[in-house]
């Protein structure tokens, strides 16, 4: 065992604007419990923080959306994000929130104080503003093509398609996330953190793990991922971050004459650790500043890959600038997880929600932490599907780590009441068997002070699977009945095995180390002959077929009622707005040839009502021109004209296309005037 250390440990801040899902989970918190625990096992002293992010557009978007004020949504969020941890036994410190008052206090109060120091610098630009609204865009307010993937909603920050950052005036055709509108610029002025100031300290502090000349971490214990995200950032320099906001909701900016300005949220939500961290010290006994303050202290943030940037360069910046305060010595990202085939998202419902697994499953959250820890996106994105649930708990819970411990305690009862028997003429596989489980517990921790947490339970596993392997070796079952001196001690090592597998299991599954620790009615790293231990209870149940189909159902359904499996994804959600920009009109095809030089295409003519025009549309290969004329088709009419194959075409018969790639025209139920609309 190392010399104690304290540790703060951090989990993303969660925005309180809906619940949690697995991806969260897999992400950060469950990895940063595992971790917890595990250090908490070799005597640390550990602040484990987190909190809900309640600041930011994430918010007052969500609260527009659904009519409601800000505050009723982090309200209403905080509590159910705040029960699902609980429920699921993740262990913080504290779970804080961002719209308390000490927060505002603490993060209003480091502003001032690199205001002070002159960290930051003002500056006057021309922003995207919505003048149906009255409104700045900044962030998630505005919404256009992404400059690097051509994704049609980026948001002003962030493309959360490719993952780039970005700001507003890089978007492509930006619109207001409100109302749609084209916004227009308008004149307003910011603090602006000069991230390009800090560019040399921060290449030596994350590529050689050095900070003003002296060590401060191992760069090789950092993950390549989260290198590789922040040395590409630095590569392409710097640049200076607005860090305020014209918005009404959020920490108020604490300088003279900033009325209607509030920090901007990755500004505060970091700082959210510590006023979590306070509160908690508060709440304690404890002194806030030595898990803030003191050298000796490790900092480390766990999170999911798309919050590096701002944890391992602009929040250090800060913390920096500020001058007391520690840097992280890691920040152990996660990559993503998937779910069924499919990258999960909120606004498809394409999720399993924690709070809703719980309900279904109160008594299986080790069952869940055990398969999310056996797929972390560790080091590349992962999937979780119920069959694979199913099949990991079912195959190894039940039948590996239950089964062994099962048999053995029962077997203990059955010959010996429950007392531990004594062991003696221990033979070579005794000897190998107790020296492997040391072996393993050393490995495991290990493995898991490496932040390799799936690699750690896999090893955990192997020592339950040594032990079923040692009882069908040794069959007592069988030796009960010529040599009794020898099932007494192949027992007693089994026991052993059990009780070593309540403490290495103890990080990844809490509940189920507990259970095991009252059956061995034992909190000792040995057992000792003569003990007696309780009745046995199973350790895990069986997960049945039908379960697994109605969770997949549900998750189908609530997706949406997809009676087509093979039906294409919806596309991006678009206002109103973008929808009456289309134009189209029931028409009538009043001519139709083959086109002279492309097989596929036909040349029609089509009346529009308010006017005869030429379309060129590929569906030869599924009508011939007589078919055609005299059909009313809906026609999309205010398309660009487009040359196709040297004819100009002008506009587009809608068709609709099955499975197999048929068409159908898309047609009036009865006949009506043409250039009627279509709306
Ligand atoms: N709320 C973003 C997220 O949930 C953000 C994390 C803040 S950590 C200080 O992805
Ligand atoms: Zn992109």
């Amino acid at each position: 065992m190392s010399k104690p250390k304290r540790y703060t440990i951090t989990a993303a801040l969660p925005y309180a604007n809906g619940p949690l899902h697995l991806g969260h989970i897999a992400g950060a918190y469950l990895p940063a419990d595992i971790y917890v625990r595990y250090l908490k096992s070799q005597g640390h002293d550990i602040a484990f923080i987190c909190g809900s992010d309640e600041h930011g557009a994430a918010i007052t978007l969500r609260a527009k959306k659904e009519g409601k004020t800000p505050q009723q949504i982090v309200d209403e969020n905080h509590q159910i994000i705040k029960k699902a941890f609980e429920d699921f036994g993740i262990d913080f410190s504290i779970y804080h929130r961002t719209s308390s008052p000490i927060h505002h206090e603490t993060a209003a109060g480091i502003f001032k104080d690199l205001y002070e120091k002159n960290a930051f610098t003002q500056e006057t630009s021309e922003q995207f503003y919505d003048e149906k609204e009255q409104q700045f865009l900044a962030d998630r307010y505005i919404i256009g093509t992404c400059p690097k993937c051509s994704y049609d909603n980026a948001y002003g920050d962030q493309c959360e398609k490719c993952g780039s950052t970005l700001s507003p005036t890089d978007l492509i055709n930006p619109k207001s996330a409100i109302s749609g509108n084209i916004p227009v610029l308008k004149e307003t002025s910011h603090w602006y953190l000069p991230m390009n100031e800090h560019e040399d300290w921060l290449r030596t502090w994350l590529e050689e793990g050095k900070l003003d000349g002296k060590f401060h971490h191992d760069p090789k214990s950092w993950k390549k991922n989260v290198l590789g995200q922040c040395k590409s950032w630095i590569d392409n320099g710097l640049q200076a971050r607005s860090i305020t906001r014209d918005l009404d909701w959020g920490v108020k900016v604490p300088i003279e004459g900033a009325n209607g300005k509030v920090l901007y949220v990755w500004f505060d939500a970091p700082i959210g650790y510590i006023s979590a961290t306070k509160a908690w010290a508060e709440q304690n006994g404890k002194n806030w500043e030595d898990y803030w303050k003191k050298e000796d202290t490790e900092l480390i943030h766990f999170i999911g890959k798309d919050n590096i940037v701002f944890h391992a360069i602009i929040f250090p910046i800060i913390l920096k600038a500020h001058g007391d305060y520690i840097l992280p010595t890691n920040v152990p990202a996660n990559e993503f997880l998937n779910l069924e085939g499919d990258k999960i998202s909120t606004s498809r419902n394409w999720a399993v929600w924690l709070h809703e697994y719980l309900a279904d499953f109160p008594e299986r959250q080790d069952e869940l932490r055990y398969v999310l820890t056996s797929i972390a996106p560790e080091t590349k994105d992962s999937e979780f599907t119920w069959k694979d649930f199913q099949a990991r708990v079912n195959n190894e819970l039940v039948a590996i780590l239950g089964n062994f411990v099962n048999r053995t305690v029962v077997l203990t009862h059955k010959y010996y009441d429950g007392k531990i028997p004594s062991i003696s003429n221990k033979t070579d596989l005794d000897d190998e068997v107790l020296a492997v489980i040391a072996t393993i517990q050393t490995k495991v921790n290990e493995l898991l002070s490496q932040f390799k947490f799936r690699d750690a339970q896999t090893e955990a596993m192997t020592l339950a699977r040594i032990g079923n392997k040692y009882l069908a070796d040794t069959e007592p079952w069988k030796l009960i009945k010529t040599d009794e001196e020898r099932v007494k001690t192949i027992l007693h090592v089994s026991l052993q095995i059990c009780n070593a597998l309540s403490e290495v299991f103890e990080p990844f599954l809490p509940a189920t180390s507990k259970k095991l620790k009252a059956m061995l009615n034992s909190n000792e790293a040995k057992l000792t002959a003569g003990h007696q231990i309780n009745q046995p209870t199973l350790l895990f149940q069986k997960i049945e077929d039908d379960v697994i189909e109605a969770q997949i159902k549900k998750l189908k359904e609530s997706n949406k009622q997809q009676s087509n499996p093979k039906a294409k994804p919806m596309k991006d959600e678009i206002t109103f707005d973008d929808f009456t920009k289309m134009d189209i009109r029931t028409g009538t095809i009043l001519t139709a040839e083959k086109h002279p030089d492309a097989d596929k295409l036909l040349k029609m003519t089509v009346d529009t009502g308010i006017d005869v025009r030429t379309i060129v549309s590929g569906i030869a290969e599924h009508y011939a021109p007589e078919e055609v004329i005299g059909k009313q088709v809906s026609v999309l009419i205010n398309l660009a004209p487009r040359k196709i194959r040297g004819i100009v075409s002008q506009g587009m018969i809608l068709m609709a296309e099955d499975n197999e790639g048929n068409l159908a025209f898309v047609s009036p139920e009865r006949a009506i005037d043409n250039g009627g609309e279509v709306r």
